[in-house]
Parts: C-alpha cells; sequence; structure tokens
C-alpha cells in the first residue's frame, strides 16, 4: 500500500533500476564532455526530470482487490442496463463492429505519475449509449468491475465527452489483464482512478454513485487539474 491506500503491484522495478543505471552514465560522460548534451538528450528520451525517478513514465498496476482478474475474451460481454431503452450485452466482436475512435494522451494518476503518449482504441461511451437509448430522466452512470469490488461513476454530460472510450487496445496491444483487459474505461479528461479497469457493466440511473476512491475521498468530478 502507498500513503495514500493505493495498492500497487510492482513490476516496474527493474525498468526503474535501469533508468538509474543510464542516469549514472550519462553524469559520468557529462563530466568527461564538459558539455550537458548527454543529460539533456537523455532527458529529452525519457520525457522529463522526473524520468530519473525509478519508474517515471511507466505504468503502475493497481488493484484494490490484491490480484488480477483473468477475464476470458470470449466469454466477455460488457452488459448496459438501468435506465435505457434497449438494455445491452456486448461482447468483444460486438463492439469491434462499432464505429471506433482513437486518440493518443497521457495517462495521469493522481498519486501524481503521468504516462505521455498513450495510444487508446475503443468506442466512444457516448456512442454506446446512443446504442441503449438513455431515458429521459437519465443522469448518471455507475460502472462495476469485474474484481467484484471497484467501482465508478460519470454525469450523464460527462459520458457524452468525445475522449471517454470504453477501450479494448491500449499501447498498441488488446488491452492485457493487468491493465484491466479485456476492456476498461478510459475517461481522458479526468484522473486515472476514473479510468475503471475490467469493465463489466454499466447502470444508468438517475443519481451518481460516489466510486470506490471517492468514497476515501478523491473528487466525483476528477478533472485533471481539479477544475469542477
Ligand atoms: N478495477 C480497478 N480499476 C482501477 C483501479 C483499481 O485498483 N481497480 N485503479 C485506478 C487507478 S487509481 C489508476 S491510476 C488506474 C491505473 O491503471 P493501470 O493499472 O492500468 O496503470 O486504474 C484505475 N482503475
Ligand atoms: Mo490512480
Amino acid at each position: 500500500m502507498s500513503s495514500n491506500g493505493e495498492t500497487h503491484v510492482g513490476r516496474r522495478a527493474v525498468l526503474g533500476m535501469a533508468a538509474l543505471g543510464a542516469a549514472g552514465i550519462a553524469f559520468g560522460a557529462s563530466i568527461d564532455n564538459a558539455v550537458g548534451g548527454t543529460l539533456t538528450r537523455l532527458s529529452n528520451d525519457l520525457g522529463a526530470l522526473g524520468a530519473l525517478v525509478p519508474g517515471a513514465d511507466e505504468f503502475r498496476i493497481y488493484t484494490v482487490t490484491g490480484s488480477i482478474p483473468v477475464i476470458s475474451p470470449a466469454s466477455y460481454r460488457l452488459r448496459v442496463g438501468g435506465m435505457v431503452k434497449s438494455p445491452l450485452e456486448l461482447s468483444l466482436d460486438d463492439l469491434r463492429a462499432m464505429k471506433r475512435t482513437r486518440l493518443v494522451h497521457y495517462f495521469q494518476c493522481v498519486t501524481g505519475w503521468r504516462v505521455p503518449s498513450v495510444h487508446w482504441e475503443g468506442v466512444q461511451l457516448s456512442e454506446i449509449l446512443s446504442h441503449a437509448g438513455a431515458t429521459e430522466s437519465a443522469t448518471a452512470l455507475r460502472f462495476l468491475s469485474g474484481d467484484g469490488v471497484y467501482t465508478e461513476s460519470l454525469t450523464m454530460s460527462q459520458a457524452q465527452l468525445p475522449d471517454v472510450l470504453v477501450a479494448d487496445r491500449m499501447i498498441g496491444d488488446d488491452v492485457t489483464p493487468d491493465h484491466g483487459g479485456p476492456v476498461r474505461l478510459y475517461v481522458a479528461p479526468m484522473y486515472g482512478y476514473k479510468s475503471i479497469k475490467w469493465l463489466d457493466r454499466i447502470e444508468v440511473s438517475d443519481t451518481v454513485v460516489p466510486g470506490y476512491w471517492e468514497n476515501f475521498g478523491y473528487p466525483v468530478n476528477g478533472w485533471i487539474g481539479g477544475v469542477a
């Protein structure tokens, strides 16, 4: 557990040490050359000075249950229910046959780490909602994870934003089990805790139910930078 209670299943220690090793070499070279070129290059390659911190620019794998649910892609179904005209049960093939959206955007955890230029692909949440047909009085969505514990929420207007994806691909591959595959949410304008992994069910309703971390004090409106 880190200080804010987010569970971190570590697997980046080796990469972190590699970055430190590279930094050590770069410092040595810059002394020899009496120029900062090597350090500048290292810093450009890795994105920022933060790259000298072990694990910077890398995803941390989080799971509040302490384990990684393994969900068979063949039997996966995304259920959409509640205040909708047509409840849905979407297989991966269904999602792949829908209008697809790709975007490149950083991933920002509220605890401070950020991964730049992440490639995301899936179906806009708004597109899925248009198939389900939310009723007039629906104002909120609740997301439930296949881990049986994690939950999230969005307002209906947040859910309509074009950069909110039901994602089945990220970083150039199918979403892996540790990143929440086969399907996770990606809410680009909000902190990572909104991007629920192992997305199992979407319930459309007229009440925002605060999500897992929101019960521990994170803002329900998780805009990056804290704008309400
Ligand atoms: N089901 C589930 N979804 C989750 C979490 C989690 O613990 N369980 N952690 C959240 C937080 S705080 C972050 S920053 C991201 C981390 O995504 P990653 O594990 O792919 O790096 O997932 C979010 N979605
Ligand atoms: Mo996070």
